[in-house]
């Protein structure tokens, strides 16, 4: 079964091709044109389902690439850091302004807690992933707890993974293997549930 994600995010693609080896995966990118999808929602849910929604639907426009077994999965994701009051959390991409690259949304939040006047503070990363098909739209969800630190340690992960350490571990996920995060994160949470629905189909 070919699985399309519903994202321009490379680290993400790059994660959920590693986490769902049984499946085909392609991202929506190698099957059209990637176009701009407004997620104005205040939930990860209902931001994943707009995702899924809109490539679901641009992919059945686009007759030659649309069977109607199309699975679309789409992944909301963002970090809550508890000193912010749970910010950015849906607002993670934008953090650091409208087209805010990923550096940029990290310093952000570090000078953020640093004004709190603190070095740390306990944090979550939130994963929804939604699927779209034809039978139906779904919704799963998947935590990773830890702490956001007030320095980026490490170049591996992606987003604000550097700053972010994991629930028992003394690394940031910049520094940990990537094998480790693929069993703690929030994505791989959220994809063991996705699956079990997927399977169904
Ligand atoms: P798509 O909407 O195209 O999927 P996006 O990057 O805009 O891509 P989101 O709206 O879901 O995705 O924003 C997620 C933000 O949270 C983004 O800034 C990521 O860098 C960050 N984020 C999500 N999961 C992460 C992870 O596993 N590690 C580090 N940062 C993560």
């Amino acid at each position: 079964m070919k699985l399309v994600l519903a994202t321009s995010n490379k680290g993400k693609v790059r994660e959920i091709k590693e986490l769902c080896k049984e499946y085909e995966v392609i991202s929506y990118g190698e099957l059209i044109e990637e176009f701009e999808i407004i997620e104005d929602a205040d939930s990860f849910k209902e931001n994943a389902l707009i995702k899924a929604r809109a490539v679901f639907e641009a992919l059945k426009d686009s007759s030659q690439e649309y069977d109607k077994d199309l699975v679309v999965i789409a992944d909301d994701s963002g970090i809550s850091v508890d000193v912010l009051d749970g910010k950015p959390g849906v607002y993670s991409a934008r953090y650091g302004g409208k087209n805010a690259n990923d550096k940029e949304n990290l310093y952000k939040l570090i000078k953020d807690i640093k004004a709190k006047g603190v070095e740390s503070s306990p944090a979550h990363y939130t994963a929804s992933i939604a699927i779209v098909t034809n039978k139906g739209e779904y919704s799963v969800h998947g935590w990773m707890y830890g702490v956001a630190l007030t320095e980026a340690i490490g170049d591996g992960g992606f987003g604000y993974d550097p700053m972010f350490i994991p629930l028992g571990y003394d690394n940031t996920l910049g520094e940990l293997d990537d094998e480790i995060k693929k069993k703690l994160s929030h994505r791989s949470k959220a994809l063991d549930l996705a699956k079990k629905i997927i399977k169904t189909f």
